[in-house]
């Protein structure tokens, strides 16, 4: 989708600012690429392939993609996610964990190198897995969801719903505590927010999704809004921050959204923010037009606005709009409405 068309079209729809994804989640053996809509896909492929362990994007790639984005008079603010094939031993703590950290540290380097601010990612190990997909928007909108927290085991060889290893030994992955996926995150913060800061590269975490304790047998990190402090907390630095997911966090059972965005957007941690709707919480939600679920959205963007947030905000995901691009015709609908209200709060 990082095509000259896509950019104009999101500059004549108002963006100023892209955030982009480079991991192709759509790779299948049997299908070529390129599919626009969000991934649904569970079971034991998972959305698809990862991609080639041995390419890491590169500085050049990066820089190339940053001026192609700017010569449309757009400014390329984020990646986000890191492939699976790149780092699944960092979040399995496998074999390969050492070389994986290496990737990240070459990849946050190449992102500072090309001049790109911030590099989203999602620690963990299950990834957005059994969502499913209907007509749950306004007018029967083709969107997703969760209806119940799908718990069948992670099969060897997968991991953040992505294959890894299409050769993988029968099997499921071991169990492991939460507090032994905190381990994890910690070591991999300890170790990749010097990095980062030395590249003036900002690493921005989003919460799980689905927002479950555990989510095919494995635990989640962030899925409470209390639990982002915690992961502020083990390394606080300017270039550890949130990708601060508002969908996901009002599909959280306890606590507010309102009341987290206020939390956080006063610390100053949100790297950006991802905004859209839902109705329900987990175990059951479905997200719909940014209009019409149970976030109350005007104000979320009072409460940036009030706490000084200056970053960018991006729909997330949408609905698709029936018609000839429904991809398109639902993302510019929530920047549209985006737009009226960020002309409302600066009047
Ligand atoms: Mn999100």
């Amino acid at each position: 989708m990082l095509t000259p068309a896509n950019y104009r079209f999101a500059k004549q729809i108002g963006c100023s600012h892209v955030v982009i994804h480079l991991v192709d989640y759509f790779r299948k053996p049997e299908q070529a690429s390129g599919a626009d809509n969000q991934p649904v896909d569970s079971g034991p492929g998972g959305w698809g392939i990862a991609g080639d362990p041995d390419a890491l994007w590169t500085a050049e790639e990066l820089r190339d993609i940053r001026r192609q984005i700017e010569v449309e008079g757009l400014r390329l603010e984020a990646i986000e996610n890191f492939d699976p094939a790149h780092w699944y031993d960092v979040l399995l703590d496998g074999p390969r964990r050492t070389s994986h950290m290496e990737n990240l540290k070459r990849l946050v380097r190449n992102v500072g190198a090309a001049g790109i601010p911030i590099m989203g990612y999602n620690f963990s190990i299950a990834g957005v897995a059994g969502r499913v997909s209907g007509p749950f928007a306004r007018g029967g909108a083709d969107s997703v969801g969760v209806d119940g927290v799908d718990q069948t085991p992670v099969p060897a060889g997968m991991v953040w719903n992505m294959v890894y290893d299409r050769y993988a030994k029968q099997g499921t992955l071991a169990p492991i505590s939460h507090e032994e996926l905190w381990r994890r995150l910690a070591r991999f913060l300890e170790e990749l927010v010097p990095v980062a800061e030395e590249a003036s590269v900002i690493l921005a975490a989003h919460p799980d999704d689905p927002p479950a304790e555990t989510v095919r047998g494995t635990p989640r990190l962030v899925y409470q809004p209390r639990m982002y402090q915690r992961l502020l907390d083990l390394k606080p630095s300017r270039s550890n921050a949130l990708e601060f997911c508002v969908g996901t966090i009002a599909e959280m059972t306890d606590g507010d959204v309102y009341k987290a965005t206020e939390q956080y957007s006063a610390q100053g941690k949100l790297a950006y923010v991802h905004l859209r709707n839902v109705k329900g919480k987990i175990p059951r939600y479905h997200e719909v037009f940014i209009d019409e679920g149970d976030i109350d959205v005007p104000r979320i963007m009072r409460i940036l606005k009030r706490n000084g947030y200056a970053g960018v905000l991006i729909p997330d995901h949408t609905p698709m709009v029936e018609c000839s691009a429904p991809w398109h015709a639902g993302m510019a609908y929530a920047v549209g409405y985006m737009r009226a209200l960020l002309q409302t709060l600066e009047q």
